[in-house]
């Protein structure tokens, strides 16, 4: 039977996307206060999923977010349909975990997905870097995250290698100008934006290959001392198997004589 329209798959390809949660925070103004909210409130916090830097827009795949607020929160469950970012925008007093819901692009045909975000209030991070966020004003907590598509519908297929997934790129620099997704270098053509995390990290996006290596290194690493405490472990058990077989014969002599 032939797949009901706009389900039917692209075998064999598989796509993954980078995209970033975060949230910011930031103390109240106590001379300005934003009207009507509870006294206890100290802290202005926003909430966001967004594009990567000079990465493939997301907004192809994603239609919307739902923001899972902490239950005292009126209406706590937010569910935004705006890009620019997807994002919430509250006060409060403490920090907590924001549950996130992505909602695909409904031609994905593909089930929402969970993500968790810790909403970080206080300045966090080594004692330099806590000073650095308290100078700043602002404490942002980012991860970068990734979905993945297997075998997308050709829908989603033509969503994820069009070429306006950079047009945002584009916005603001005029027709024709050097600001294009892509930019013409001596009669070539050159990719600025691309799919895949950028070599280093630059100023306003610390999400790299390069971060990449590092956190993959640092797995390698984790996996090598797993490795280690298992072997040790297995060597303790066959001791311990050794020594019990020992006893036991032992015991049945003792009840045999
Ligand atoms: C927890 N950290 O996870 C605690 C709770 C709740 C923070 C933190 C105000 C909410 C409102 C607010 O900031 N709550 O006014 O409804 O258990």
């Amino acid at each position: 039977m032939p797949a009901a329209a706009g389900t039917k798959r692209v075998k064999g390809a598989r796509f993954t996307r980078n995209f970033i949660i975060g949230s910011e925070a930031w103390p109240l103004d106590p001379t300005n206060r934003p009207e009507g909210i509870p006294a206890d409130h100290t802290t202005g916090w926003r909430v966001y999923v967004k594009t990567v830097d000079n990465g493939p827009d997301i907004t192809g795949w994603l239609k919307k977010v739902s923001f899972k607020l902490f239950h005292t929160y009126a209406n706590s469950l937010r569910t935004v349909e705006e890009p620019g970012p997807f994002e919430v925008r509250e006060t409060g007093w403490g920090g907590f975990q924001v549950e996130v819901r992505l909602h695909f692009n409904p031609v994905a045909n593909e089930k929402p997905q969970w993500r968790s975000h810790y909403l970080q209030l206080e300045p966090y991070g080594t004692d330099e870097e806590k000073a650095a966020q308290k100078a700043a004003g602002i404490v942002r907590a980012e991860q970068c995250d990734v979905v993945e598509f297997n075998e997308p519908t050709e829908a989603l297929f033509e969503v994820l290698t069009s070429e306006s997934q950079f047009d945002y790129l584009r916005q603001g620099s005029g027709r024709g100008g050097g600001g294009k997704g892509r930019k013409s270098v001596g009669g070539a053509v050159e990719e600025v934006g691309s799919a895949e995390l950028p070599e280093r990290p630059t100023p306003g996006n610390p999400y790299s290959r390069q971060m990449e290596d590092q956190e993959i290194a640092m797995l390698r690493l984790a996996e090598e001392e797993v490795g280690r405490l298992l072997e040790a472990e297995n060597k303790r058990r066959v001791e311990l198997e050794a020594r019990l077989a020992d006893v036991r014969g032992t015991g049945e002599g003792v009840r045999k004589r």
